[in-house]
């Protein structure tokens, strides 16, 4: 399958002189998932966007190949980016491909291992700061002007362009609108540009309606709910550890225009889902993506509406649980090893 920019080149920013940096990202799968269906019933059926099939393992790769292709269009001499992880992760590779240097700003000790490692094999300048994702984004606005180097951040309106393909995606495999779309919120690039994608069909007379936007915060990073800034936002969804979006107002034009709100989840509920997610679907998301499901759950269970019985339902899965395996194996411990014959396997799989 070819990359997004050859497949929604004439609706994307982009002509026939851009270089296109692509690692074929997009056309991830619309994945069903029967457990949850048959949870919330009234015969309504959950799809799992799974964004965490991308080429880095995030949604990030959608909004990177435009703004890397558009930064190269440019001329540009390197990229740079504050990140939670993913988007470090992402702008490296793409920066890789592109032959230019990258500079990653990450919050110190809040990066999950998978993310670190991305950034470090791909060959960005990794620099780890003594501040939170916000605070780094600021810097990296500052020098990202002062230097003359790209930012790649989702403030880059290019970010946002390639990002909005993911609703063009679910309505070419649904063959119409879901009812309701979740997905985690975070700097709120990925609802802003999900509704404008949205958006775009609606004015192209694609779709009739357009499904409701409902954005899941974590309950410790969750200023877009509460009205105000969090100065030290905490949440063990490390990806959505922001207490200041830069996208807010875009966030709050899509749940105002689409009827939809925006929702904080605890970390016990990001949890379950998460759990919920590998144990019962088979589908392997990091932490910060199971906000989404989380957030359905959690309206389910209070009786508030989330879509009409016999609707459809999304949740966009942004990230790959690979890319945090020490939560994964957190609280677990390994058996010691037993003896390779049969007899002492058999006993260790506890076959009675
Ligand atoms: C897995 O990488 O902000 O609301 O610096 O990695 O568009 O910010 C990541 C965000 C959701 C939130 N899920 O998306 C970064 C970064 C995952 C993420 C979000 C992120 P936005």
């Amino acid at each position: 399958m070819a990359g997004l920019i050859e497949r929604f080149s004439h609706r994307l920013p982009v002509s026939p002189e851009t270089p296109v940096i692509s690692l074929e990202e997009g056309s991830t799968p619309l994945i069903p998932a029967p457990a949850l269906s048959q949870t919330i019933g009234e015969d309504r059926q959950v799809y799992l966007k799974f964004e965490g099939l991308n080429p880095t393992g995030s949604f990030k790769d959608r909004g990177m190949t435009v703004a890397v292709s558009k930064a190269m269009e440019e001329g540009s001499r390197g990229l740079i980016c504050a990140s939670t992880g993913n988007t470090s992760a992402s702008a490296a590779a793409y920066a890789a491909r592109a032959g230019v240097p990258c500079w990653v700003v990450l919050p110190a000790g809040k990066v999950a291992t998978g993310k670190l490692a991305q950034a470090i094999i791909h060959g960005a300048r990794v620099i780890p700061i003594d501040g939170n994702f916000d605070i780094a984004l600021q810097r990296v606005i500052e020098i990202s002007n002062s230097e003359g180097i790209t930012l790649v951040n989702s403030v880059n309106p290019y970010r946002i362009e390639g990002q909005k393909t993911v609703s063009f995606e679910i309505i070419d495999e649904l063959g119409h609108a879901p009812d309701s779309h979740f997905l985690p919120v975070g700097n709120a690039g990925n609802i802003t540009a999900a509704w404008r994608g949205y958006s775009e069909e609606l004015e192209s007379n694609r779709i009739p309606i357009p499904p409701r936007m409902m954005g899941c915060q974590a309950a410790g990073s969750a200023p877009i709910v509460s009205g105000s800034v969090v100065e030290n936002p905490e949440t063990i969804a490390t990806a959505i550890r922001i207490g200041n979006p830069a996208s807010w107002q875009g966030a709050l034009q899509a749940v105002e225009q689409s009827n939809g709100t925006i929702l904080a989840v605890e970390d016990e509920e990001i949890l379950a889902a998460y759990h919920h997610l590998a144990s019962r679907e088979g589908v392997f998301c990091e932490p910060a993506s199971a906000a989404s499901v989380a957030g359905l759950l959690k309206r389910f269970h209070a009786g508030l509406e989330i879509c009409p019985a016999g609707g459809t339902i999304v949740c966009t899965l942004t990230g790959n649980g690979l890319k945090d395996p020490d939560l994964a194996v957190a609280g677990t411990i390994l058996p010691d090893p037993v003896d390779a014959d049969l007899d002492s396997l058999r006993k260790a799989m506890d076959l009675s």
